[in-house]
């Protein structure tokens, strides 16, 4: 299987926002090709001058696996370029979906998934927009790995004290009208198990969860579609909201 061939393909399908068939129908291959293709992707973005900036958890809710037809958690990188600011520019982007996150600033090095939680420096309600880079959205558990699980923007609101964030509730409003309600509990009972597992995953990997890296614990909610001229506002029970209009 060769893996920058298949990086390669994946990063000009972001790069022309225009998506290719998913890359198991020419031929299949396992998860940990799937993860050295996702990690020749995130290369070659460092190549272009990206910077690494945290990373993101998946189908860590039953409603994302359902959504999607995927059954395990899967993690991915994010980089600087993919913060949004207050207006995200979604011209470059091939069918963007947002979804509401729980989002956690990590305040020193993570060396093993003990230290995870004392190493957060602060919790926050955030988006993440994602955007596959295959066509109608739709993929095998090894597509979406290889795709960096469709990551494309995210974006947060003001940090506050590390808390419990076991029953957050969490809503999602575009331009004033709610299109998702939910509740933190449904990222793995307790989105603090995702971090742990994010922490696990990237020392798995022989990386470390870095000093101002954020940690996306995964949608709490189904995706939803977002169109241009938008105004979405995610709110989360205590958390304050992190907003975003799309252009
Ligand atoms: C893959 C990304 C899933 C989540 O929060 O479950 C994800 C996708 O649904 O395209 O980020």
């Amino acid at each position: 299987m060769d893996v920058h061939a298949l990086a390669a393909t994946l990063d000009g399908a972001a790069r022309d926002a225009r998506a290719v068939p998913k890359l198991t129908d020419t031929a299949p291959f396992d998860v940990p090709t799937a993860y050295a293709v996702q990690r020749e992707l995130v290369e070659r973005r460092i190549r272009r001058g990206e910077r690494l900036s945290g990373v993101k958890m998946g189908f860590t809710s039953r409603a994302k696996m359902v959504q999607m037809g995927v059954d395990d958690v899967i993690w991915g990188l994010l980089t600087d370029r993919m913060q949004a600011g207050a207006s995200a520019d979604l011209s470059d982007l091939i069918h963007p979906r947002i979804e509401p996150e729980i989002v956690y600033l990590i305040g020193r090095e993570v060396r093993s998934v003990a230290d995870v939680e004392s190493a957060v420096a602060g919790v926050a309600v955030g988006f993440e927009i994602l955007d596959s880079r295959y066509e109608d959205f739709r993929f095998t558990l090894p597509d979406v790995i290889a795709d960096n699980a469709s990551a494309a923007r995210y974006g947060f609101g003001a940090w506050h004290e590390p808390r419990d964030l076991s029953n957050t509730g969490l809503l999602m409003e575009i331009d004033g009208r709610p299109v998702q309600t939910g509740s933190s509990a449904a990222i793995l009972g307790d989105p603090a198990r995702s971090l742990r597992a994010a922490a696990r995953l990237a020392l798995g990997a022989g990386m470390a969860l870095e000093p101002g890296w954020v940690v996306l614990a995964g949608a709490a909610t189904a995706a939803v579609p977002l169109p241009k001229g938008a105004h979405v506002r995610v709110t989360g029970a205590g958390l304050g909201s992190a907003e975003v209009t799309t252009r």
